[in-house]
C-alpha cells in the first residue's frame, strides 16, 4: 500500500473568505507533483473535484454556507472511497478544514474501524450559534464528534461520524481553545497535545497521538492544516497563527513518524491560501515538506 492517489479539492465555501480554492492547482504549480516524484514517491494526479469558492451569507445562520460545505464534503466522501477501497493511500489538497469531515465519512465506509491524527493549529470546537463566527473550518472536530449541523455531523450515515476514542488532536495553539473546550476533550477521552507539546519534542508527540489513535483504531487518516505551522515561518494559512512556535521542520518531523506507522492511510492538507504567496517561493517550502514526509 505505497501507491498515492492525489485529488484536488479546491473548496473555500467553508472559510472565511475566498482564496483556498486556489490552493491545489498552486501547490501543482509549485512543483509538488515532480516533487513527490523526486523523492520516490508513486502518485497519480486524479485531478480536482468540482471548485466551490466562498460566497457571503447573509442568511444571518448559524453555520454559513453549509449547504455548500455539505455538497463539498459529500464528493469528498465519495472520492476518498474509492480510493480506500482500491487499496491506495489519498492525498488529498483542500480546501478548507471541512473537508476532512467528508474524508472521514468516505474513508470509514471502507474502514469502519478507521482513526484520525488531527494536525492543526486549533481544536476547530465551535458550533453553530454558539455566538462565533458562523465559518464552518472552525468547527470541524465538533462535527466529527457529532455536534453541530446534523447534515453535516450525519454526513457518514452514523453519528458520531468519528468515535473520540479513535481522534488525536496534535499541535492546536492553546491560546485558541478555550479552557471549557479542553475540558471537553478531556472528558470525551480525545488525546490532545498542544502546540509547546508538539514543538518540544514533534516525533515523541506524534509517538503518543499514534498511540492513543492506533489501541483503538485499525487504519487511520492523517489531517494537516497547514496553520499548525506558526505563521513566522511559514504565512501560508488561510487564518494567520502567529507566535505558537511549532515550525515547519517540527511538523515534518512529526509527520514522519505518523507516515512511517504501518497503519498510515492518507493524508489530508488544508487551508493554504496562495495569495498570501505572490511569488510561490513558501508554497515550494511546503511542497518540499510535504515530499519529504510521503517518502519517509
Ligand atoms: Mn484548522
Amino acid at each position: 500500500m505505497n501507491d498515492w492517489v492525489m485529488i484536488g479539492v479546491p473548496t473555500s465555501a467553508g472559510a472565511h473568505h475566498a482564496g483556498q480554492e486556489l490552493a491545489p492547482d498552486a501547490l501543482r504549480a509549485a512543483g509538488l507533483t515532480d516533487r513527490l516524484a523526486a523523492a520516490g514517491v508513486s502518485v497519480a494526479d486524479n485531478g480536482n473535484l468540482p471548485e466551490s469558492v466562498f460566497a457571503a451569507d447573509h442568511s444571518g445562520a448559524g453555520a454559513r454556507n453549509l449547504a455548500a460545505v455539505t455538497k463539498v464534503a459529500a464528493g469528498v466522501a465519495d472520492a476518498i472511497a474509492d480510493v480506500a477501497a482500491s487499496g491506495r493511500l489519498p492525498l488529498l489538497l483542500g480546501g478548507d478544514c471541512t473537508i476532512t469531515i467528508g474524508a472521514v465519512a468516505g474513508f470509514r465506509r471502507h474502514h469502519p474501524d478507521g482513526g484520525l491524527i488531527y494536525v492543526d493549529g486549533d481544536a476547530d470546537l465551535g458550533v453553530p450559534g454558539d455566538g462565533g463566527s458562523g465559518i464552518l473550518d472552525s468547527m470541524g472536530i465538533s462535527h466529527l464528534l457529532g455536534r453541530g449541523a446534523p447534515e453535516l455531523a450525519g454526513l457518514g450515515g452514523q453519528v458520531p461520524l468519528l468515535e473520540p476514542a479513535r481522534l488525536a488532536i496534535l499541535g492546536s495553539d492553546p491560546r485558541e481553545t478555550s479552557d471549557a473546550g479542553r475540558e471537553l476533550l478531556a472528558g470525551l477521552g480525545v488525546s490532545v497535545q498542544e502546540a509547546p507539546a508538539f514543538a518540544a519534542d514533534p516525533a515523541g508527540a506524534a509517538e503518543r497521538a499514534l498511540a492513543a489513535v492506533t489501541k483503538r483504531s485499525g487504519r487511520f487518516l492523517v489531517h494537516v492544516d497547514v496553520d499548525v505551522v506558526d505563521s513566522g515561518d511559514l504565512p501560508l494559512g488561510n487564518f494567520p497563527h502567529y507566535g505558537s512556535g511549532v515550525r515547519l521542520d517540527h511538523v515534518v518531523a512529526g509527520l514522519r513518524v505518523l507516515r512511517a506507522h504501518p497503519s498510515f492511510a492518507g493524508l489530508v492538507l488544508t487551508e493554504v491560501n496562495p495569495t498570501h504567496d505572490p511569488d510561490g517561493a513558501e508554497l515550494r517550502r511546503l511542497a518540499d515538506a510535504l515530499a519529504t514526509v510521503l517518502a519517509a
